[in-house]
């Protein structure tokens, strides 16, 4: 390697100072911190621009660059033991990992006058040649001070969040370096904060600093830069030990290994083995022609609450006091609380009647909150909202998002917490069991109405399927059917008057699709919004042969059914339709079923010595 340039941060501090036109950026008084550098103010910025490298020298071949900000806020990755315990150590990390081949190649810099190129040249480094002959370019922004990410509070997210505002036509991509503790809280609300985002923002850390001999920090930090250098993924991410997570999906589970984080109900964005291997179906995308922008600020009067048995009363009342607007009661189970408490359960309607958010969110790790039982429907009757499978950290920072948009009636914002603002929640849980189709139809749907992801994409596959299928259903159409049922779709879900597929087959006679649907497990007892079954639906439009099928396959007439028939049969017989009463004999009636006045079908052929009629209700009828 060439020589190597050790400048410390505050030589690029100072040179960002010097750029800046707004003098001081010490910490105030209070607990906000600031980025000291501020380039790209007042100076022509080079960054995020890709550079056309062609002869520059024999080791170095054409390659193209991707820029990537590292926002360095703290944490144990860049601390040193001092006294015993970790601290962050300020104006080391650029030095230290200029030192490391694998983060830094000298070479490459020099030869291709990369610091003349690149504005701060101080604070910007360059990773080895990657695969497909890239070369990620980083510039590291220096918080001061570094903090452990105990220390942070909201007003640090929203520093973030302006600095990625204000970086972010200069880079490709976005590393966030940040504590491992309240991790997961600051990558919940940069992911609310960012809003109409289209690039990457990853958020990483270790658990042991990276100047140790053994530590995670060095991949984490690699596999963040490498992530957020090569993939559209428009998401604030988290990445930790090999794992690309969402923000707003993951926390912190563990304090004394390296697999500390997890995303308990949404798999992982990326899996980092011998291959980077993203899940495109899971990664959420932008719905919107809107340009990025990020919503700094935050509404500060918000809570977490975490339900116990035996909680007092004075507890609840205490934590709801004014001037709490928001709040996130952690529930048992799937959303519950004791029913048997209406001490407790008053005291929260009182709090939503006027007007505080509070957030249902269960205990558990794993799961969602569902009204199964009376226990959690008592929370629904007190005013609370389901946070279905959002993590406590993500609904809180929605919560304070959500609460600081002061322009939004009490209604709007209520309306906003149940929606998946950021991926945040599933969308439909139901769904999400269902195998994600490849249907080029179902994909350009989805495309052309701007789906986010997975379980969107699936929740309008099943909204779709019902309409579509009895479409196909009615016009007979047994390959659209096939095509439909290779989507993973269920072909007994109904429409919007309970109709299914077969019903709609049974009216129209199409005796095979029938046959196919039955063969592909459709309900011969499903009855529309009408109460009518396709069996009735076969008999009321004299489809024999659909009859016969259908009777074969075990449908019937209910017993009330069967009772009021003779009315029917009777009319029938008076006007000598003997196709219609054919359709009752086949449907299993018992032609001596008397109507309304007592008199029956039998009756009156015999009265009127209708010889066919008498034969055909005399005849016990055949399916086969
Ligand atoms: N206390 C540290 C922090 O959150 C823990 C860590 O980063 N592993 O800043």
């Amino acid at each position: 390697m060439a020589e190597m340039k050790s400048t410390s941060v505050s030589d690029m501090t100072s040179l960002a100072r010097a750029l800046s036109s707004s003098g001081s950026h010490e910490r105030d008084q209070n607990d906000e911190f600031h980025s000291q550098t501020n380039f790209g103010r007042g100076s022509v910025p080079h960054l995020g621009r890709k550079r056309k490298l062609m002869g520059c020298g024999n080791a170095v071949h054409s390659c193209e660059e991707v820029c990537v900000l590292v926002i360095n806020t703290g944490g144990t990755i860049g601390m040193t033991l001092k006294d015993g315990v970790l601290e962050p150590e300020p104006n080391a990390f650029v030095k230290n990992l200029k030192k490391l081949i694998m983060f830094h190649d000298e070479d490459y810099a020099q030869k291709t006058k990369l610091y003349d190129y690149y504005d701060f040249p101080e604070s910007t480094l360059v990773l080895p040649m990657c695969k497909d002959n890239k070369r990620i370019v980083y510039t590291i922004l220096d918080y001061n001070p570094l903090l452990d990410s105990s220390n942070m509070t909201p007003k640090d997210w929203g520093t973030i969040g302006k600095d990625i505002e204000k970086y972010y036509e200069k880079y490709d991509g976005f590393v966030v370096l940040h504590g491992t503790d309240t991790m997961a809280y600051t990558s919940s609300a940069l992911s609310f904060m960012c809003e109409h985002q289209g690039k990457p923002v990853i958020l990483t850390g270790s658990q042991v600093p990276i100047y140790e001999m053994r530590n995670d920090g060095r991949g984490n930090l690699m596999g963040a830069l490498m992530i957020a250098g090569q993939f559209y993924i428009p998401e604030v991410c988290l990445y930790f030990n090999n794992k690309l997570y969402r923000g707003n999906r993951s926390t912190k589970v563990d304090s004394g290994r390296f697999h500390a984080f997890c995303s308990p109900n949404l798999g992982p964005l990326a899996d980092v083995e011998v291959d980077i291997k993203i899940n495109w179906d899971t990664v959420w995308r932008p719905n919107t022609t809107e340009r990025f922008r990020v919503r700094p600020e935050v509404n500060r009067n918000v809570g977490l609450l975490r339900l116990f048995p035996g909680i007092t009363t004075q507890t609840v009342i205490a934590f709801l006091q004014s001037p709490l607007e928001g709040a996130v009661l952690e529930t048992y189970g799937s959303g519950n609380a004791p029913d048997n408490r209406p001490d407790l359960l008053a005291e929260l309607k009182k709090a939503t009647d006027r007007g505080v958010i509070i957030m249902n969110c269960t205990q558990c790790l794993r799961g969602t909150v569902n009204p199964t039982y009376a226990t959690g429907k008592v929370l629904m009757d007190a005013g609370l909202i389901p946070g279905r499978d959002m993590t406590p950290e993500a609904a809180l920072c929605k919560l304070s998002y959500v609460l600081a948009r002061t322009e939004l009636s009490l209604e709007d914002k209520k309306k906003m917490m149940k929606q998946n603002l950021r991926g945040e929640m599933s969308a439909d849980l139901a769904g999400a069991k269902l195998s994600m189709s490849d249907s080029r139809f179902i994909q350009v749907i989805a495309n052309t109405l701007s789906i986010s992801c997975k379980e969107e994409l699936e929740a309008i596959r099943d909204a779709l399927t019902p309409p579509l299928a009895c479409a196909a259903s009615k016009i007979g159409d047994i390959d659209a059917l096939k095509a439909i049922r290779e989507m993973g779709s269920d072909l007994s879900l109904v429409d919007y008057d309970g109709r299914s597929p077969l019903h709609v087959a049974a009216c129209e006679g199409h005796l095979e699709v029938v046959k196919y649907l039955l063969g592909q497990g459709a309900s011969v007892h499903a009855r529309d919004r009408f109460g009518n079954t396709p069996l009735r639906n076969a008999m009321h439009f004299r489809h024999k042969e659909v009859v016969r099928l259908l009777r074969r396959t075990g449908a019937h007439l209910s017993t009330d059914e069967r009772k009021e028939a003779g009315t029917d049969l009777y009319s029938l017989a008076a006007s000598g339709d003997l196709v219609g009463l054919e359709m009752w004999m086949l449907a299993g009636v018992d032609p001596s079923t008397p109507g309304y006045d007592s008199q029956t079908a039998i009756s009156l052929a015999k009265a009127t010595e209708n010889l066919e009629m008498m034969k055909l209700l005399s005849q016990i009828p055949e399916f086969e």
